[in-house]
C-alpha cells in the first residue's frame, strides 16, 4: 500500500469512528456462527440466592424480585439515587394547533434537582386533540434532539452537546436547522396521534452526553454525591442508569399533566436507549408497558450467548454505560449472578415487548428472543402467559401474550412496522383493541 492510500485509509477509519459510534465496536472477530456459541446454563429466575425455590407470587414480590433487582443494580447498571424531593417544571411553549390542528404540542423543562437554577431536561409532548379525557402515552429518549423527531418548525432546537454528524445537521457539536425531522421515521408522530396516544420524548444528552467523560457535564456530576464528584464507586450508576433515571423523572411530570393518563405510559427505546427503557421499566413499576427495540447486548439479549456484541466488547467500547463492577464479567459471563431473561422477568406481570431486526446480528436477535422466552416461568407464577411460545417466529410474524416479540426484516432501526406492533400491543393491553 502506498503512503497516500495508507493515510487515506487512516482518514477513512477516523471518519468512521467519529461519525459512526457503532463502527469501532464491531470487530471482525465477533462471532456470528450459532454453532460457535459456547454452551451455557442460565441462572434460574425462581431460585433464590439462599438456594430455596420461589413458589408463590408473594415470595416473588417480597423476596426474589428485590434480590434480582439488587443484583442488576450492584453488578451491572449501578445504583441510582432517589427522585428529588420536589418536582419543579416550567411549560415553555404550548401550541394547540400543531400537526395541522390534530395535536397540541407542549415543551416542558423539568428541573432535575428540584431547583429552577439547577440542571434540566426538555420534554416534548404531542397530545391528540380529539379525546376529552386523559390519554395513554409513549415515552422515550431520542438520539438527535427533540427537533429531530418531527419536521414541525415549532419545536425548539436543542442547544445541548451533540455528536458530530456527517451531514450538516450538527456543527461544532450543536444541532442546526438541518436536524429538524432527521429521526422522523423512527417516531411516527402522526400515526401515534391518530391512534389516540400522546408522545413524550427527551434528548438523552440532556441527562448525560454519550461519551466516556460525558458525565462531567451531565446529571451524574451533581446528583448522588456530596460536593464535587470525581469518581464513582464500583456499584454506582453508569450512563444507562442516568438516562433511565431521567425517564422516571419524566413520568413524575406526566403524573401531574392532566392531559395524560399516567397509569398507561409505555416506555420505549432503541438500541442503547432500548437497554435504557428496560432498565427504567425494571426499576420503576409505574411504567405500564416496557418496549425494547433492537436493544441487544446489555439490553434484551442474553449475556452468556457469545454472539455478536459481548460483555467485554461493550465494556471496552462504552466504559461509561454500566457500573464498574460489570467489567469483572468481561471474559467470565458465566459467573454473572443474573442474565437478561431476569431483567425481562422484572417487568412481570406487566406487558413487555422485545423487538429484533433480522440484519441486526450485532444485537443477537436469537438471544433477544430467548430472554423473553426464559422469563416465562415468572409470568406463569404471576398468573400470566408471557411469550406463550417456544419457537422463534419467522420474519414479520409478531407473537406473544403478555410478552410480545417480533423479528422484522431489515436493519438496526425503528420503523413504521415496529410502531404498528407497539401500538397494537398497547391497544391490546390498555383495553383499546379495535
Ligand atoms: C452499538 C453498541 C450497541 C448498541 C448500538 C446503539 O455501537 O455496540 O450495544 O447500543 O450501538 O445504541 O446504536
Amino acid at each position: 500500500m502506498n503512503p497516500s492510500s495508507v493515510s487515506a485509509l487512516a482518514l477513512f477509519s477516523l471518519t468512521l469512528v467519529l461519525f459512526h459510534p457503532e463502527a469501532y465496536s464491531q470487530p471482525a472477530e465477533a462471532n456470528y456462527d450459532e454453532a460457535k456459541v459456547p454452551k451455557y446454563v442460565l441462572p434460574d429466575p425462581l431460585l433464590s440466592t439462599d438456594g430455596s425455590k420461589v413458589t408463590s407470587a408473594d415470595q416473588w414480590k417480597s423476596k426474589r424480585r428485590p434480590e434480582i433487582l439488587k443484583l442488576f443494580q450492584t453488578q451491572m447498571y449501578g445504583q441510582s439515587p432517589k427522585a428529588p424531593d420536589k418536582l419543579v417544571w416550567k411549560v415553555t411553549s404550548t401550541d394547540t394547533g400543531a400537526l395541522g390542528g390534530r395535536a397540541t404540542r407542549k415543551e416542558v423543562s423539568i428541573f432535575l434537582l428540584g431547583e429552577l437554577n439547577g440542571p434540566s431536561m426538555d420534554l416534548l409532548l404531542y397530545i391528540p386533540n380529539g379525546p376529552r379525557k386523559p390519554v395513554p402515552a409513549f415515552l422515550g429518549l431520542n438520539f438527535g434532539g427533540n427537533q429531530a423527531v418531527h419536521s414541525d418548525p415549532g419545536i425548539k432546537i436543542s442547544q445541548r452537546w451533540m455528536r458530530p454528524s456527517q451531514d450538516n445537521s450538527v456543527t461544532n457539536n450543536r444541532a442546526t436547522e438541518n436536524s429538524r425531522g432527521k429521526e422522523a421515521s423512527r417516531w411516527q408522530v402522526e400515526k401515534i396521534i391518530e391512534r389516540g396516544y400522546a408522545l413524550a420524548t427527551i434528548y438523552y444528552g440532556d441527562l448525560e452526553p454519550d461519551f466516556a467523560e460525558g458525565w462531567k457535564t451531565g446529571i451524574r456530576s451533581v446528583i448522588g454525591s456530596q460536593g464535587i464528584r470525581t469518581s464513582f464507586k464500583p456499584d454506582e450508576w453508569g450512563a444507562i442508569g442516568a438516562w433511565a433515571w431521567g425517564l422516571s423523572r419524566a413520568l413524575d411530570y406526566l403524573e401531574r399533566d392532566t392531559a395524560i393518563d399516567a397509569k398507561h405510559v409505555a416506555v420505549l427505546g432503541h438500541s442503547r436507549l432500548g437497554k435504557t427503557s428496560l432498565w427504567a421499566g425494571a426499576q420503576d413499576e409505574r411504567f405500564a408497558i416496557v418496549i425494547s427495540n433492537n436493544s441487544g447486548e446489555g439490553g434484551a439479549s442474553l449475556s452468556r450467548r457469545r454472539f455478536g456484541e459481548t460483555v467485554e466488547r461493550i465494556n471496552k467500547s462504552f466504559p461509561h454505560w454500566f457500573c464498574d463492577n460489570f467489567k469483572r464479567y468481561n471474559t467470565d459471563e458465566k459467573s454473572l449472578p443474573v442474565d437478561q431473561h431476569m431483567l425481562i422477568a422484572l417487568m412481570a406481570p406487566r406487558p413487555v415487548y422485545v423487538a429484533s431486526a433480522a440484519e441486526d446480528l450485532w444485537a443477537d436477535p436469537h438471544g433477544e428472543f430467548l430472554s423473553a422466552k426464559h422469563a416465562e416461568p415468572v409470568y406463569r407464577l404471576l398468573g400470566k402467559e408471557g411469550l406463550g411460545t417456544e419457537e422463534m417466529p419467522s420474519l414479520n410474524q409478531p407473537v406473544g401474550k403478555t410478552a410480545g416479540y417480533h423479528i422484522r426484516s431489515g436493519k438496526h432501526d425503528v420503523t413504521e412496522y415496529d410502531w404498528e406492533q407497539y401500538l397494537n400491543f398497547a391497544d391490546r393491553h390498555f383495553g383499546r383493541a379495535r
